[in-house]
C-alpha cells in the first residue's frame, strides 16, 4: 500500500498508519472558529513564549481548556493558570471540543475528548522547529491540528530526529490528525510566506487538539 492514498469515500488521505489529513474539514465553521480565538485571546493575549534554553519563539500562543501548554526557563509543561495573567485559562469552547471529537473519531480514534486546545499565531516569517508533541500522559490519544489562514508547509517527519522530513501544504480549513504508531512523529512548520488570506489577512492560525491528563 503506498504511504499517501486517497480514501476518496471519507474525504481523507492518508500520511501514515495513524495519522489522516482532512481537506477542508474546517471550512464551513472557520468563521466560527476565528471568532472564538479572538475571544479566546481577549481573555489570555497571545505571547512569545521562551524556550528552556532562553530563545523567544516565533509563533504566538495562547490557550483554552482544563489546562495549556507553557514554556519557559523552567521547562516545557501544562499549566492549569496563564502565567501571563495568573488566572485559568478561558474555557473550550463546545464548538472546539466536538470538532476534534468529530474528525478524530473519522480517523479511528473514537471517545477523544480533549482537556487541552493550544492556539497558535504565525505571522509571516514564523515558523516551528521539528518536535515531538510528548509532554501528554497517555500516548494512546491522538493529536487534532486545525489550520486557519494562511497556507503553510507542514514539514512530516519520523520517529527519530533526522532524514529529510515530508512537506505538505496545509490551508485554510485543513485538519490532521496523528495518533497510534505515528503519535511520537516529528513534526514542524516551515518559515510562513507571505501572502493575504481574505479571512485572517497575513495570519496563519493553528488550534492543537490534545489530551494532556
Ligand atoms: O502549527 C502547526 O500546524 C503545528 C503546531 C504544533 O505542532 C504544536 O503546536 O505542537
Ligand atoms: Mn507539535
Amino acid at each position: 500500500m503506498p504511504d499517501l492514498f486517497s480514501d476518496l469515500a471519507n474525504n481523507r488521505e492518508s500520511l501514515g498508519p495513524g495519522t489522516w489529513l482532512f481537506r477542508g474539514y474546517a471550512l464551513d465553521v472557520g468563521d466560527q472558529l476565528l471568532e472564538a480565538i479572538g475571544r479566546i485571546a481577549e481573555v489570555s493575549p497571545f505571547r512569545r513564549m521562551k524556550t528552556p534554553g532562553g530563545r523567544e519563539m516565533s509563533a504566538a500562543m495562547t490557550g483554552c481548556g482544563a489546562r495549556s501548554w507553557v514554556t519557559d526557563r523552567r521547562g516545557y509543561r501544562y499549566s492549569e493558570l496563564d502565567p501571563e495573567t495568573g488566572r485559568h485559562w478561558p474555557a473550550m469552547p463546545a464548538l472546539f471540543s466536538r470538532l476534534a471529537a468529530d474528525v478524530a473519531d473519522r480517523a479511528g480514534y473514537p471517545g477523544f475528548g480533549p482537556d487541552v486546545c493550544l492556539v497558535n499565531r504565525y505571522q509571516p516569517g514564523a515558523r516551528m522547529g521539528l518536535h515531538q508533541d510528548r509532554d501528554e500522559q497517555d500516548y494512546r490519544w491522538p493529536v487534532v491540528s486545525v489550520s486557519l489562514g494562511l497556507p503553510a508547509t507542514f514539514l512530516w517527519g519520523g520517529l527519530r530526529r533526522g532524514g529529510s522530513p515530508a512537506r505538505l501544504v496545509l490551508e485554510h480549513g485543513d485538519v490532521l490528525v496523528w495518533g497510534g504508531e505515528d503519535r511520537l512523529r516529528y513534526h514542524g512548520i516551515a518559515p510562513v510566506p507571505d501572502g493575504r488570506c481574505k479571512v485572517t489577512g497575513h495570519v496563519r492560525y493553528n488550534l492543537t487538539f490534545r489530551r494532556a491528563l
